[in-house]
């Protein structure tokens, strides 16, 4: 009888049952399109085990996902969330140690920043740079608000990051400056991450009218963003790519880092890695450093290496941490 059943049960089932994209996730609901171009909001449970460290939610922007839809398609439900090209992610804001994933299987992050309201600062953006090299996703860099700066002041920053390797665009949205170009960066599935208030909805409403996403000012008095946009939503953008606009980020640390890895982060430091007197140079104070005398001959910026020094200093502070809290039982050795 069960056969019998289950055997009946499958023919339904090739209808009921869809694998699509996820647009947007908020508390236990997510958007998904379907390939056959069907939106459904649908539930997926939060399977979020204690103790261990685990991701904020199992399920984001840019997942591909099977979903069961209920007779009649009133609700549906996450079945299965199919393994990820990659996934970007940072360290979860407090105290858990646990990893907040931004978005999955993106093809490209744009990282948006002010140049002034708010200010521009290379510490911030490294860490968004380091997040992404971690992740394995091209990132490009958009400096935003060059009506607000002289014009040296912006190909000065840009140039810094032009030398390392990156791709970075100027513009200002305000002014109409730079808009093509920033199109330009948007290719397959890309995202928008950067602070609150640099202008990434504005942009992306510069760039596609029809999105009319909210806006707001930044605070006069402080230069910092209201964080107007709250929850992550991949949108269609031209014929075949999709582009996430995201909420600002208060911060960026990395999680699930070894101290070995840091440099890595670093795009000009990774021809250097491995050359240093000593196998497991951690390119603080160490002899013989490559890294270190980059510095010294000015290869490898000063701001860049203070950027390194504390994405380092974090990690060995999370390592200590979990030592302390028995997550991890290897030897603690700075
Ligand atoms: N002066 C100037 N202001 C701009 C420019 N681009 C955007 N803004 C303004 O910056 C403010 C913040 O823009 P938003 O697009 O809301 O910023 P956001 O990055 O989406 O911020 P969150 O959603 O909070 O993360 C708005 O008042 C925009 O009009 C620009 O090129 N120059
Ligand atoms: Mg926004
Ligand atoms: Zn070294």
């Amino acid at each position: 009888l069960a056969e019998t059943l289950s055997h009946r049960g499958s023919s339904q089932d090739l209808l009921v049952r869809v694998d699509g994209l996820v647009l947007r996730t908020e508390s236990n609901l997510c958007t998904v399109l379907t390939d056959l171009g069907e939106r459904f909001v649908v539930n997926y449970t939060r399977r979020l085990k204690t103790g261990e460290r685990v991701a904020t939610t199992p399920v984001v922007i840019g997942d591909r996902v099977r979903v069961r839809l209920e007779p009649e398609r009133a609700s549906g439900l996450v079945e299965e969330v199919y393994p990820r090209r990659n996934e970007l992610y940072r360290l979860a804001p407090g105290r858990t140690g646990m990893k907040d994933v931004l978005a999955a299987n993106l093809d490209s992050v744009v990282i948006v920043q002010s140049l002034r309201m708010p200010d521009f600062n290379a510490s911030r953006l490294d860490r968004f740079l380091a997040i992404a090299e971690q992740a394995g996703i091209p990132a490009a860099v958009v400096l935003n608000k060059s009506d607000l700066v002289s014009q040296s002041e912006g190909s000065e920053a840009a140039e810094a990051y032009r030398a390392i390797g990156y791709q970075v665009e100027v513009c200002s949205i305000r002014a109409k400056l730079g808009v093509e170009r920033v199109r330009g960066l948007i290719k397959g599935t890309s995202a928008l991450i950067g602070p609150s208030g640099v202008g990434k909805s504005t942009i992306l409403n510069c760039l596609s009218p029809k999105l009319k996403l909210r806006t707001a000012e930044v605070n006069e008095a402080t230069g910092k963003g209201r964080h107007t946009t709250v929850v992550s939503e991949l949108l269609p953008f031209g014929d075949l790519d999709y582009v996430a606009d995201t909420p600002g980020l208060r911060s960026i640390g990395v999680v699930e880092l070894d101290k070995y890895e840091v440099a890595s982060l670093f795009r000009e430091l990774q021809p250097l890695i491995g050359k240093c007197r000593f196998a497991d140079c951690l390119h603080l104070s160490e002899p013989g450093c490559v890294v270190r005398a980059a510095v010294n001959d000015g290869s490898f910026s000063d701001e860049r290496y203070a950027s390194y020094q504390r994405i380092m200093s974090d990690v060995i502070q999370a390592y200590r941490q979990d030592w302390e809290t028995g997550r991890t039982s290897a030897p603690f050795e700075l």
